[in-house]
């Protein structure tokens, strides 16, 4: 099949799922050719079945605001003629599912039918998509996609509530290549992050407010008044200089660590005992799955599709949003004892299996089928009322 994907290309879980899906379909002999403004952050090696192609805006001085949209969608038209794609696999509906519809409309009238599937990654939905600049277009988008999927049950629920969709969304839960994660620590790393055996925690995000990053700061500080320990925090963000604040003010500095954004985050992983995600809203939650699959334990809120990936008291725990007290207790209960440690961490570990990659990527495939093989039927399998 020759398959086009849509996504951002930066550490976000959206553009990190999306690359790895692509990666994982030109394993499988698919031709992926990405199309986005940037090479992903993950799409580091060469394959011979995967093609980048760069978004490119004009400039011009009348442009206050240049037109990515129009430039995207040009740029899809440009590789669905030249590569006779099959498909177009939109991953963040704005602005990419309704780039893609305008796309599509566009090669039709050279008569050629070209699929349009949108994969509902959160924000897009339950915080920038609503807002009421972007959600007529949003929504209508939506509706207008062969097919839609949502990474979670929590997200398609919500998509429903939020928007009046009228067609089936299906979902496709994230996933990760648990082998890849599957890593020994690095003993040298390990000694110089925690020199005297400390347990070592770590926060992975974009440092947005809806993760709640000064929450990680608090619960740190509990747990390490009981247990000697040690935060990496990994990623960067607008909430960057308020986290680093508190921790000066909570005199934290010499056991909390920045170390930004990282492309081998399973290296990190490895060396952790626990992982902490007090989101406001997560619709999956990806960097949890894959701390989970590193055999990380998590702790979290309770919040979005978190309860779907987490197994209270037995993958770690979930507590309300913002209940610091309830989640730096919980962090204490796992950590203190090596044998609780260690079976958090085995089940961690095994729950992350069940969103291997291996599990998930041929479901996309199997829905990809649907339209190569009987476009007619896809209004009936849609639930299309058109
Ligand atoms: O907020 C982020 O973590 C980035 C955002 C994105 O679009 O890249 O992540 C969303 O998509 C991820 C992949 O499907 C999910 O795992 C995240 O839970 C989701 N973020 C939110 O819902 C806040």
């Amino acid at each position: 099949m020759r398959i086009g994907i849509v996504c951002y290309p930066t550490f976000g879980g959206s553009g990190v799922l999306a690359t790895e899906l692509g990666k994982a379909l030109a394993e499988k002999g698919h031709q992926v050719h990405f199309i986005t403004y940037q090479q992903p952050v993950r799409l580091i090696e060469f394959n011979a079945n995967i093609f980048y192609h760069e978004v490119r805006v004009a400039t011009y001085p009348l442009f206050e605001y240049p037109p990515y949209e129009t430039a995207l969608s040009s740029t899809m038209v440009d590789v669905i003629n030249n590569h006779q794609l099959d498909l177009l696999h939109v991953h963040y509906a704005i602005p990419h599912a309704s780039a893609a519809y305008m796309a599509k409309k566009i090669v039709a009238t050279r008569g050629k039918n070209i699929p349009v599937i949108t994969t509902l990654h959160g924000t897009d939905i339950t915080l920038v998509g609503r807002d009421k600049t972007l959600a007529p277009v949003v929504a209508f988008s939506i509706n207008e996609s062969d097919a839609i999927t949502a990474v979670s049950q929590n997200l398609r629920d919500e998509t429903y509530k939020i928007f009046e969709i009228k067609k089936e969304i299906e979902v496709i839960y994230n996933f990760v290549d648990v082998s890849r994660f599957h890593k020994r620590p690095i003993d040298a790393f390990q000694k110089v992050i925690a020199p005297n055996g400390e347990r070592i925690l770590v926060h992975a995000s974009n440092f947005r407010k809806i993760k709640r990053v000064l929450d990680v700061v608090r619960i740190f500080a509990e747990i390490n008044k009981k247990i000697p320990s040690k935060l990496l925090f990994v990623g960067d963000g607008p909430e960057r200089p308020d986290t680093e604040n508190l921790c000066r003010e909570l005199n934290l500095c010499d056991d909390i660590r920045f170390v930004g954004k990282q492309e081998q985050i399973e290296e990190i992983l490895a060396v952790a005992d626990l992982f902490i995600l007090p989101s406001e809203y997560e619709s999956f939650g990806l960097a949890a799955l894959e701390a989970m699959a590193a055999g990380v334990p998590l702790i979290s809120s309770d919040a979005g599709g978190l309860p779907e990936i987490n197994v209270n008291g037995k993958t770690g725990y979930m507590s309300p949003v913002g209940d610091v007290t309830s989640m730096s207790h919980n962090a204490i209960s796992i950590l203190s004892d090596d044998g609780i440690l260690k079976t958090f961490k085995h089940n961690a570990a095994e729950q992350a299996k069940k969103f291997d990659i291996h599990q998930i990527v041929p479901q996309y495939e199997q829905l990809y089928d649907r339209f190569l093989n009987a476009p007619h039927l896809l209004s009936h399998f849609s639930g299309s009322k058109r």
